[in-house]
C-alpha cells in the first residue's frame, strides 16, 4: 500500500459541483481507498491571470496501483468531466494532479514526483496542510512551512 495525495482543481462550468463529484469518482478507483479530504477553497488563478477563480481541494488515498496506473485513472476521470487539453494553465473543467506517491521521486516526461510546482502553490499547500500539516515534501520541506511562504496568494476556504 502506498499513501498518495491528489490535487483537484476546476474553474469552468460549476466547479464546486465538479470537484465534489470528482471526489466521488476518486472513491471508485480500483485497489485504492480515500483516507481524507480537505475543505474546498476558492483560489486566485496562478500563472494565466485572466481566467475565473479556481475551486481547489486535496485528497489523501492509499493505493495498491503503481503510480503510472493511478495517473491513468486520474486522466480517465478528467476525461469523464470533459477536460480538453489546450495550452498549459488554460481554464479547465477538472484538473487532477498526482502530488505525491509515497516518497517516490520520479522525473519522466509522463510523470514528475513530487509534483514540480506544488511546494510554491498556496492552492495546493493550504488544503494539503489541512489533512497533513506535518508532511514533508521530498527535497522541499514541511507543508506548513512552505505554506507560510505563500502568504501573498489569495485563497479562501469555502466549504468543509
Ligand atoms: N492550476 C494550474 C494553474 N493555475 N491556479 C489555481 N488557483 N488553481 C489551480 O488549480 C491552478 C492554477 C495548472 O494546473
Ligand atoms: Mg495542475
Ligand atoms: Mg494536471
Amino acid at each position: 500500500m502506498t499513501l498518495a495525495y491528489v490535487a483537484l482543481g476546476a474553474n469552468l462550468g460549476s466547479p464546486v459541483v465538479t470537484v465534489n463529484a470528482a471526489i466521488g469518482h476518486l472513491d471508485g478507483i480500483p485497489l485504492s481507498r480515500r483516507l481524507a479530504g480537505s475543505s474546498l477553497y476558492r483560489t486566485a488563478p496562478v500563472g494565466l491571470k485572466h481566467q475565473p477563480d479556481f475551486i481547489n481541494a486535496v485528497v489523501a488515498m492509499e493505493t495498491e496501483l503503481p503510480a503510472r496506473e493511478l495517473l491513468d485513472q486520474l486522466f480517465a476521470i478528467e476525461a469523464h468531466f470533459g477536460r480538453q487539453r489546450s495550452v498549459p494553465n488554460a481554464p479547465r473543467t477538472l484538473d487532477l494532479d498526482l502530488l505525491l506517491y509515497g516518497d517516490l521521486t520520479l522525473d519522466t516526461p509522463a510523470l514528475m514526483l513530487p509534483h514540480p510546482r506544488m511546494h510554491e502553490r498556496a492552492f495546493v499547500l493550504a488544503p494539503l496542510a489541512e489533512i497533513a500539516p506535518a508532511l514533508a515534501i521530498p527535497g522541499q520541506g514541511r507543508v506548513a512551512d512552505l505554506l507560510a511562504a505563500c502568504a501573498d496568494q489569495r485563497i479562501e476556504r469555502i466549504a468543509p
